[in-house]
């Protein structure tokens, strides 16, 4: 392997002292640089800004839905603010985010010095920014951002503005960008473990990554292919998703969507690896159902390949498909049931405390779980059939996506900032945070099932009177919400700036409780320093 030059930092030296090595200062650091840990850095930061970004197209579309009729924004931009604030978040925010998690956390967890690609994992983080540039970029396209939906189905793809080419150049670059990520993750995971590290004793966090990195070099591919064909179709003269020419626009959609169920997990299995080893933490127990955690995941990214035309059940399909796509989904909520039954037995009879990881952890469990039921309603196709492409959709996939991924993100950030900087966050305004942004996540969500059942489509930026209540609430939830990340923002700076010192195990806190000498597995280790192999 080549030289890496990783920050041997043991402790909690002060990080800007380069003294006796060569490690690059400045500019050069971030933009050169191959060390795991500051590329982890930027890839958080990277997903924060685009959170905001992501957030403002939401406050947008939250805005204009404020009260029935037009007021704020015309429908075209409301369309583009759909459609940016979906893939912005999605491949800008939460996905990036994950990635952060994974620089900093896989190669300590196993014992590596750094990922097994430094250089291309320098790469994959630079091909971001590029991207993020076409995708606000293209609101300034001529013609205005591609209103087509984060989905962006042909027909209409096919035919919208110069703003969709930006747009399919910026969702190559972001799937090359995953795609080396994931095989440095692999290769890492796979090689460099430190001697005794099985895989089966790997902290649960990398065990979901590395299934959710063969699920990405997967379906990445997929995708790119897809808007491939879309490019194609637009100007070199092929008829891939246009029937006049002998193609056929549902193609798109399973093409599309053998790409999408799969980026659900991409989302949401690293997720459950975080809140696998946050709530042990503060349960004071190791995992409960280690092996039958892994074989969960597993089971769930392999069945997430086989469900995709759950999305189409509108599009017109044989009863049969039907029958088997709704079987094959409702199986999913067997393993992902194994999952919510481990971890709510990890809880039981353990040593609870409620610092902020922990709040985040229990959010996600309780809201991811309704996120999940919600999904189990959809699946069931005659009752898909009414709600297609209703607000209940919608309300659904913020449950998963929001209570689900995002809080996760923050239970972890909360968890490992004290090893990630060294200094301990204020804990009351880190409660603050979580109870601020339950509160008015359900706010603006749990109304939108309403609105869903009452037949409100979605992406529209007019509505009929009835629906005017629900809808006033969800978009003073939204900013509410909103507001409160700024609070997050705060607490993460004040930590980094003047944050206590925070303790080597700032987690343990009552050394005397028995779980810290039982015979633990490796998975049990639930923070980053190397771990113990014996
Ligand atoms: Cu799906």
């Amino acid at each position: 392997m080549e030289a890496v030059n990783t920050h041997a930092d043991h402790g909690h030296h002060d990080r800007g002292h380069d003294d006796h090595d060569h490690k690059p200062t400045g500019l050069k650091r971030w933009l050169m640089s191959t060390n795991h840990k500051d590329i982890g850095t930027m890839y958080l930061w990277f997903s924060f800004f685009m959170f905001i970004v992501g957030g403002i197209m939401a406050l947008v579309i939250r805005s204009e839905l404020f009260q029935p009729g037009l007021q704020i924004v015309k429908p075209e931009f409301f369309n583009s603010m759909t459609t940016y604030h979906g893939l912005i978040m999605v491949f800008g925010a939460i996905m990036p985010a994950f990635v952060g998690f994974a620089n900093w956390l896989i190669p300590m967890q196993i014992g590596a010095a750094d990922m097994a690609f430094p250089r291309m994992n320098n790469l994959s983080f630079w091909l971001l920014p590029p991207a993020a540039f076409l995708l606000i970029g293209a609101q300034f396209a001529p013609g205005g951002g591609a209103g087509v939906g984060w989905t962006l189905y042909a027909p209409l793809s096919t035919q919208a503005g110069p703003a969709m080419d930006l747009t399919i150049f910026a969702i190559h670059i972001l799937g090359m960008s995953s795609i080396m990520g994931s095989i440095n993750i692999i290769t890492t995971l796979l090689n460099m473990r430190a001697p005794g590290m099985a895989l089966m004793k790997m902290p649960m966090f990398c065990w979901t990554w590395l299934i959710t990195a063969y699920l990405l070099v997967a379906v990445m591919p997929v995708l790119a292919g897809a808007v491939t064909m879309t490019l194609t179709d637009r100007h070199f003269g092929t008829h891939f998703f246009n029937a006049a020419g002998g193609g056929d626009p549902v193609l798109y959609q399973h093409i599309f969507w053998f790409f999408g169920h799969p980026e659900v997990y991409i989302i949401a299995i690293p997720a459950f690896g975080v809140v696998s080893q946050v709530i042990p933490a503060f349960s004071r127990k190791p995992l409960f159902g280690y092996a039958s955690m892994v074989y969960a995941t597993a089971s769930i990214a392999i069945l997430s390949f086989m469900v995709w035309a759950h999305h189409m059940y509108t599009a017109g399909m044989p009863v049969q498909a039907q029958l088997y796509f709704m079987y094959a989904t409702v199986l999913i909520a067997v393993p992902t049931g194994v999952k919510v039954f481990n971890w709510v037995a990890t809880m039981w009879r353990g040593s609870l405390t409620f610092e902020t990881p922990m709040l985040f952890a229990i959010g996600f469990l309780f809201l991811f779980t309704l996120g999940g039921f919600t999904g189990l309603v959809l699946s069931i196709t005659p009752v898909d059939v009414q709600l297609h492409d209703t607000y209940y959709v919608v309300a659904h996939f913020h449950y998963v996506m929001v209570a689900g991924a995002l809080f996760s993100a923050f239970a972890g950030i909360y968890f490992w900032l004290p090893k990630w900087t060294g200094r301990m966050y204020d804990e009351k305004l880190g409660r603050i945070h979580f109870w601020l942004s339950l509160v008015f996540f359900n706010l603006t969500f749990f109304v939108q099932h309403f609105l869903g059942l009452a037949g409100m489509p979605r992406r529209i930026p007019d509505y009929a009177l009835q629906f005017a209540e629900f809808n006033a609430i969800s978009s003073v939830g939204a900013f509410g919400f909103g507001f409160s990340q700024l609070l997050f923002l705060y607490i993460v700076i004040k930590t980094i700036t003047s944050g206590e010192k925070a303790p080597d195990r700032p987690w343990e806190g009552a050394d005397s409780l028995e779980w810290t000498h039982l015979p633990s597995p490796a998975p049990f280790h639930s923070f980053v320093e190397p771990p113990v192999i014996k």
